[in-house]
């Protein structure tokens, strides 16, 4: 099997390796939470971004961002992540795709308690991705990569590869609503526990791209 870490399609139209001086990201969280540039720990060059969730009440950490997105086509969303501790809970990847008309809340994420993928389904609900169980790798300090594609033209998600594995997520539809913004992407990295204590995670290298 050829490693789906080296998985590299499309043609980038954003890619942030967080080396700046400046972090080039919208921030936000629920409770005390923070997030920073590091030099703590990096997959490539110096710098990574650390997210620490919110000890009180919200338990979240994220990055946004809206890029402008061509419609009828569809779009990749790859990282990579590095979560200290198992028991962080959930490391997810949403991405809002308006077309003018609607918007498509694609949205995937990693229970890392029960090692398991899920999506938000058409209804709005999460729900596990079939055949979607696999163990991430064991060290505290390794580095994870997923990389997220969908589609604008059928309304539906596309695949996820996660290090050696790939997940076909192309029956699968996200919830949509009206929305009259217009064709533009919101991608967002989240981290979320569900425990009353602070939890860490980093995110390097991200890369956008349209997919053929
Ligand atoms: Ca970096």
């Amino acid at each position: 099997m050829i490693p789906l870490i080296l998985y590299q399609s499309g043609h980038v139209f954003l890619h942030d390796e967080f080396e700046g001086a400046v972090l080039n990201w919208t921030t936000a969280g629920g409770g005390t939470w923070s997030v920073a540039l590091t030099t703590a720990r990096s997959y490539a060059g110096g710098n990574s971004v650390l997210l620490t969730t919110g000890a009180t009440a919200g338990h979240t950490a994220q990055i946004s961002k809206r890029v402008g997105f061509p419609e009828g086509t569809k779009i990749g969303v790859s990282l990579h992540f590095s979560i200290p501790t198992k028991w962080f809970r959930y490391f997810e990847i949403e991405i809002i795709l308006y077309d003018g008309t609607n918007y498509y809340d694609f949205h995937v994420r990693y229970d890392s308690l029960n090692y398991k993928w899920q999506y938000y389904n058409s209804a709005g609900s999460v729900v596990d991705i079939p055949s979607g169980a696999q163990l991430l790798y064991p060290d505290p300090d390794s580095w994870q990569h997923m990389k997220v594609i969908v589609d604008l033209a059928t309304g539906k998600y596309q695949d996820l590869f996660v290090n050696e594995q790939s997940f076909d997520l192309r029956a699968l539809a996200p919830y949509k609503s009206a929305s009259a913004f217009g064709p533009h992407a919101l991608i967002t990295v989240r981290g979320a526990t569900d425990v009353t204590a602070a939890r860490e995670f980093y995110i390097d290298q991200v890369t956008l791209t349209k997919e053929d």
